[in-house]
């Protein structure tokens, strides 16, 4: 997708903190922090949101999901517990149409969402 500001990042045209890469998955700190810990893992392949997964995006969807849990714990988050967040679409608050999955915590988070 040529204007999707997560395939630039992948692409390496924009540049990010990354975190970890393998060919399926990136993952970088988010660029607006809103915990002490705040990172987005993505699917390298361009989904534009949860609603558009496919039954043959399970495993890459497992994948994230469990890379996403390795990343919290290496960053402190064992033992207190992290959000793991997808929005999607307008009324959820996604502003990046590429699938991406926020990994918050280092700090308690309040509930529910406003
Ligand atoms: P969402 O509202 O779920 O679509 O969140 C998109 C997130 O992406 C938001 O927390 C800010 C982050 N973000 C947007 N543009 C960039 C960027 O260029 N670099 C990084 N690292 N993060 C970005």
């Amino acid at each position: 997708m040529n204007d999707c500001i997560f395939c630039a990042i992948i692409k390496g045209d924009i540049p990010s903190r990354k975190i970890y890469e393998d060919t399926e998955l990136l993952a970088f700190h988010d660029v607006n922090p809103q915990a002490p810990v705040h990172f987005l893992v993505i699917p390298k392949k361009h989904i534009r949101n949860i609603m558009e997964l496919e039954s043959g995006d399970s495993a890459l969807l497992g994948r994230l999901l469990f890379k996403a849990q390795e990343l919290a714990a290496a960053l402190g988050c064992a033992d207190r517990g992290a959000r793991f967040v997808i929005n999607c679409k307008s009324d959820g608050g996604q502003t990046v149409d590429h699938l991406h999955l926020h990994t918050l915590g280092g700090k308690p988070l309040g509930w529910p969402p406003g």
